[in-house]
């Protein structure tokens, strides 16, 4: 499966969303998934994302998206996102004419193309939309600094982590 043999490049899925696909499916319908996203930008601010419904459909389905429930400090960079299909460079799945994960080197549930890239390319400091960003942070594609701490969270084990901040 091409989304298998490209997930050295697409990090934060990888780690969230595609290592143990049906696992976390299974983890999903008993809504115990919930990833929260944290990020820094160069200036050193730091906000954060997390969503109380994540769910990730069947390879069939094309990885359809279904997220909710927002909670954070960096806006809802994934509502757009919602019910999008994933699409890598050999996968074209998204709404516009052209492949996003081509145009914006990083595989993402894209639409016409995206409001969050957090497959994006690490970049210092700048605005561009191949970089590593979300939106909302600053209403712009400014790159981001760091990106992580998205987990397979089971709520009973790390409440507190969860609602820090
Ligand atoms: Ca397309």
């Amino acid at each position: 499966m091409d989304l298998v043999k490209n997930q050295k490049n697409i990090g934060w899925v990888q780690k969230c969303v595609f290592s143990g696909n049906d696992r976390i499916r299974l983890l999903t319908k008993l809504n115990s998934y919930k990833p929260r996203v944290d990020m820094e930008d160069f200036k050193g601010v730091h906000r954060y994302a997390s969503y109380s419904i994540f769910y990730v459909g069947s390879e069939s389905s094309g990885y359809v998206l279904n997220v909710g429930g927002y909670k954070g400090t960096a806006g809802d960079g994934l509502k757009y996102h919602n019910g999008r299909k994933f699409t890598t460079k050999d996968k074209d799945n998204d709404i516009h004419k052209s492949n996003c994960a081509v145009l914006f080197k990083g595989a993402w549930w894209h639409g016409a193309c995206y409001q969050s890239h957090l497959n994006g390319i690490y970049m210092n400091n700048v605005i561009n939309p191949k970089s590593m960003n979300w939106q909302h942070f600053y209403n712009s594609h400014m790159s981001l600094k760091k990106r992580g701490s998205c987990n397979v969270i089971k709520p009973s084990d790390c409440e507190d982590w969860y609602n820090e901040g």
